[in-house]
């Protein structure tokens, strides 16, 4: 920042010591203020900038909002709001908007009175934003005039100015981040999206719009999506179901406030075997859940129970119903407001607050039980699926434990078709799941059978999303995977819980061929993962192989490419502007195709080779994006594919 003191702004600045310390702080340790200097943290300057204007949408005085992504990848944020003040703050003699854009949490300082908890996970204010760009500008438009100030690295270049008259009210910002602080500088149009979603769903009847002038149309117009949710939660579930099939024919809808804790609760059930509950702390995803999810919890599982004794349906039951039952095909978004959250877990992603957990239980209880009273006809379809879900979880157990004691009986054994691998320390060993018999065989000539091993699949591999636990033990790939890992379903405490205390590879690695047979099997086996063994992917030990996709030959010359633009690349050198025509290009349709060396060097060779990372970005998006390639409705899985299939970003 030094140069910045020294240099021509030197006058306006001189004398804001305290502020510059204050932003020299966030330049010095900016992941202690927007978590990460990575691809999150980057996403988070939009997000911080957002949430300013989404509080004054909650407080009634805006309701658009417009985000902009730049072709030098800066962004512009601009709603219709009341405007940053601009008036001179007494005590600091200078514009309330320099006040707000260089004082860190001067955010809300002017406005008491406004309910401020959409605030980002760190609730840092703009001024951080500021910090963190090489260049801001703030527009404001308020009592009929146009302001201005520009900021480089959060240092105003001049004085508040106005600089003319207008009929609008709001604030513009508009910022670059400094490429010197984050090791990612490109915002992801996707990442942006989901969470424009997410908010327009959490704060009904905001209009959100995203353009991406990175990314053009045919028409030349921007890539651009507009977010609008009349309904709030109740879409908010609708749109997590949309390819699932309702059992109920509208989400259920709990609204109030108890103990100074507002609470929303939407909640329906499907046809499926998983449960999917997303919760918030003012508007924050609280992926670690807490009290305010186990609060939900103990008002279904009470409230569904009793109405369920008292019905007389559990009466035949011989067996007794556990909490997981009545969460089987559920599908709920839970959002609580809290004045002082207190956020614990590994990626502080979880609520704390104890008295939160009473008010979300009293909230969720009284409204379940009257809706129950009021839709008898649901509430026996919901009943009769607890039932089921009981029946099928001891089924499941029964199944479990056949299959993991013949394994242990078994004497540890292993797949008959698992070619394993010397050396037994998992933390080096690497599990290739291979397509097909004849690429399994290429693969075991090829490896380095140290530390590779490699188990073929041939056989079909069951739908988990379809299926209920008990029948994935029927299903032989499944359990060959499953010993060869080396893990089992079930600790003593908790039928659902994933014992990896014995897993033999922290490398998993799939590896199909490049055709739709090929993602398709991909797509089982990440399926099974995400829903049977979330802590392997959770852990970084899942990868997919990327193998080649074009061998170019001329003469001795012989080169592999991945995608489109290397074949074009590398035949014009090989062959030379125009002769392109002298280069043989050979395209891999699949991996059998290889032979043993050649898989070896451009897909297995941890030297030479690419993995990709398999990684939950945001669970929710992934449940949403697996039942929509995997679910039971087809028109909105065609749609999804074709929306976004130009963008090729279902990269699965
Ligand atoms: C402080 C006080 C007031 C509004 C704002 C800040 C404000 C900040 C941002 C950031 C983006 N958009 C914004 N819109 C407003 C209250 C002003 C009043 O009392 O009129």
């Amino acid at each position: 920042m030094s140069e910045q003191k020294e240099g021509n702004h030197q006058d306006y600045s001189a004398d804001n010591i305290q502020v510059l310390e204050g932003l020299e702080a966030v330049r010095k340790r900016p992941a202690m203020y927007i978590g990460d200097i990575g691809v999150k943290g980057l996403h988070h300057l939009i997000w911080e900038v957002v949430d300013n204007s989404i509080d004054e949408a909650l407080g009634g005085y805006c309701d658009t909002i417009h985000v902009a992504v730049n072709v030098d990848n800066s962004v512009t944020v601009e709603d219709n709001g009341r405007g940053i003040p601009t008036d001179m703050h007494i005590k600091e003699k200078k514009s309330a908007l320099e006040v707000v854009m260089t004082v860190l949490h001067a955010g809300g300082k002017f406005d008491k009175d406004t309910y401020k908890v959409s605030g980002g996970l760190h609730g840092v204010g703009v001024s951080c934003v500021n910090a963190l760009s090489t260049d801001l500008k703030a527009t404001v438009h308020r009592n009929g005039k146009v302001f201005e100030q520009e900021y480089k690295i959060g240092v105003p270049q001049y004085p508040v100015r106005e600089i003319g008259v207008t009929d609008k009210r709001g604030t513009i910002i508009h910022f670059k981040p400094d490429d010197s602080i984050f090791t990612h500088t490109e915002f992801k149009f996707e990442t942006i999206a989901t969470r424009l979603r997410e908010m327009s769903f959490l704060n009904a009847g905001i209009r959100i719009f995203l353009k991406d002038f990175r990314e053009l149309e045919d028409d030349g117009s921007p890539r651009s999506e507009e977010f609008y949710s009349e309904g709030g939660l109740v879409e908010f579930v609708q749109y997590l179901d949309v390819s699932k099939e309702k059992i109920i024919e509208y989400p259920i809808y709990i609204e109030s406030e108890k103990g100074n804790v507002p609470v929303q609760v939407a909640m329906s059930y499907n046809s499926s075997y998983s449960e999917n509950v997303v919760s918030y702390v003012n508007t924050i995803n609280t992926y670690e859940g807490g009290t305010h999810v186990s609060g939900f919890r103990m008002a279904l599982t009470r409230t569904l129970k009793s109405y369920a004794d008292k019905s007389g349906m559990l009466d035949k039951l011989k067996l007794e119903v556990s909490g997981d039952d009545f969460r089987e095909g559920l599908t709920a978004v839970i959002s609580v407001k809290v004045q002082e959250p207190q956020f614990e877990g590994q990626t502080k992603t979880k609520l704390g607050n104890s008295d939160v957990q009473g008010a979300v239980n009293s909230a969720v209880s009284e409204t379940l039980q009257s809706w129950l009273e009021e839709h008898p006809k649901e509430a026996k379809i919901i009943v009769g699926k607890v039932v089921l879900a009981a029946q099928a979880r001891h089924a499941a157990r029964k199944a479990r434990e056949m299959v993991q004691r013949k394994s242990v009986l078994g004497g540890g054994g292993l797949p008959g078709k698992l070619a394993d691998c010397a050396n037994s320390d998992p933390t080096v060993c690497e599990l290739y799941l291979v397509e097909g018999d004849s690429a399994g065989g290429s693969a075991k000539q090829g490896r380095d059978r140290d530390f590779q091993a490699i188990l073929p699949l041939k056989g079909k591999i069951l739908n988990v999303e379809k299926a209920h636990e008990h029948k994935i033990y029927d299903n032989e790939e499944i359990k060959n995977i499953l010993t060869a890992l080396g893990v089992r379903f079930g600790t003593l405490t908790n039928d659902k819980e994933l014992d990896m205390s014995s897993l033999r590879y922290h490398k998993i690695v799939i590896m199909t061929d490049a055709d739709i047979d090929g993602s398709h099997i991909r797509t089982l086996i990440l399926t099974l993962f995400f829903r049977y063994m979330r802590p392997l992917i959770e852990n970084g030990y899942v990868y997919i192989a990327q193998p080649p996709l074009y061998l170019l030959k001329k003469g001795k010359d012989e080169r592999y490419c991945w995608n489109e633009e290397e074949r074009k690349r590398l035949t014009r050198e090989m062959a030379g502007e125009g002769k392109e025509d002298s280069v043989n290009i050979q395209r891999y349709k699949g991996l059998g195709e290889m032979n043993p060396e050649q898989l070896w060097s451009t897909t297995m060779d941890p030297n030479t080779r690419t993995l990709k990372q398999v990684t939950i970005e945001s669970a929710a998006e992934a449940d949403h994006l697996f039942s929509m390639l995997m679910g039971d409705e087809v028109a909105p899985r065609r749609e999804f594919i074709e929306k976004n299939a130009k963008y090729a970003k279902i990269d699965t």
